[in-house]
């Protein structure tokens, strides 16, 4: 049997309708990207727990509400390891956005999201985030960050 490395992440978006609120990534993985808070589980920890800490400690704010909203494997050719990202869209926080030395706040009306300097996946999830739709998806890329392979599925439940 063929064993996958699987490493799970999460992604938290939060939606104000009509805006948005992404980071700017300031160090590590997808430094110089905007993006939803997350990053990876602590020994432990639930996913959604994680997602949470995870916020706090990249723009101080304390998320009230968590939805899954979306679960996308990520793969770069010839590198075996799957990135699981699961994604959340929250609503409600307490607490001003503030930046730290990981990521920049800031708000995004939903007809100026930066797509060019943010991941190339966003670009086709984010219309069903914003729809209020669930999905399930898989991107293969190169090593350069672009997509060579997709498939997109919106789902009733994740
Ligand atoms: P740390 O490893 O820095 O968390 N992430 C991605 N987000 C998008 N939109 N597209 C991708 O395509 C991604 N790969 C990873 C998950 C990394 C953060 O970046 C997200 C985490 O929130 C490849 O702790």
């Amino acid at each position: 049997m063929i064993m996958k490395n699987k490493k799970i992440l999460t992604l938290c978006v939060i939606h104000q309708h009509p805006k948005i609120l992404l980071g700017m990534k300031k160090r590590g993985f997808g430094a110089g990207r905007w993006n939803g808070f997350g990053g990876k589980l602590e020994k432990g920890e639930s996913i959604e727990q994680a997602a949470k800490r995870e916020t706090k400690e990249e723009i101080g704010i304390e998320i009230k509400n968590l939805n899954k909203v979306g679960i996308i494997d990520f793969q770069v050719k010839d590198d075996p390891e799957i990135l699981q990202v699961h994604i959340f869209r929250s609503e409600e926080f307490l607490g001003e956005p503030t930046e730290t030395e990981e990521m920049k706040p800031q708000w995004f009306h939903i007809d100026e999201i930066p797509f060019k300097e943010m991941w190339q996946d966003d670009l086709y999830w984010m219309p069903l985030f914003l729809k209020k739709k669930k999905f399930k998806a898989w991107f293969l890329f190169d090593k350069d960050d672009n997509i060579l392979e997709k498939e997109i599925k919106q789902v009733n439940e994740i």
